[in-house]
């Protein structure tokens, strides 16, 4: 006679409205789970390769030059007009002179590019060239592009700055 008891009380336990509910939730957390999954799949081809290479110094694309970068204070800040320094060598290591240059850049995350302009203003010599107005209005994954142009071609370095 207890077991049948006890039976009824599963069952009925089974039925009521406060089960029927837990099961409600967890079909909810079952479709927010995939809907999340589903923005992850549409967002994953902007979103930043697992190691970024943050290295300030490297090969341009088709390998011209090789082109090294740094903060003209020496510390990149965020919200702050800066200078860089550019130092463009050939592949023999030489410095690379009377080289032209245009910069953009922005941050693949957001779809957005600088909020300035920055621009090519001094060539300090050997192979050293000033970039103005450089500005990284918020802190993450910033990229910076530098197109050049000098006896040996044209060429262009993408490096990857995060604050
Ligand atoms: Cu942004």
């Amino acid at each position: 006679m207890k077991i049948v008891s006890d039976r009824m009380d599963l069952t009925l336990a089974e039925l009521s409205p406060a089960s029927l509910s837990k099961r409600s939730i967890s079909l909810g957390i079952i479709a927010f789970a995939l809907l999340t999954l589903a923005a992850v799949w549409f967002v994953a081809p902007s979103a930043p390769p697992p190691v970024l290479d943050l290295s300030r110094s490297k090969p341009s694309e088709k390998g011209l030059y090789t082109v090294s970068i740094e903060p003209e204070g020496g510390q990149v800040r965020q919200g702050e007009l800066q200078s860089w320094l550019v130092t463009l060598t050939s592949k023999a290591g030489t410095p690379v002179e009377n080289a032209r240059m245009t910069v953009d850049g922005g941050m693949p995350e957001h779809h957005h590019g600088l909020p300035t302009s920055p621009a090519m203003t001094a060539t300090l010599g050997p192979g050293k060239y000033r970039v103005e107005g450089v500005k990284f209005h918020m802190g993450g994954w910033w990229q910076l592009r530098f197109a050049i142009s000098a006896a040996a071609g044209d060429d262009e370095a993408v490096f990857n700055i995060k604050l």
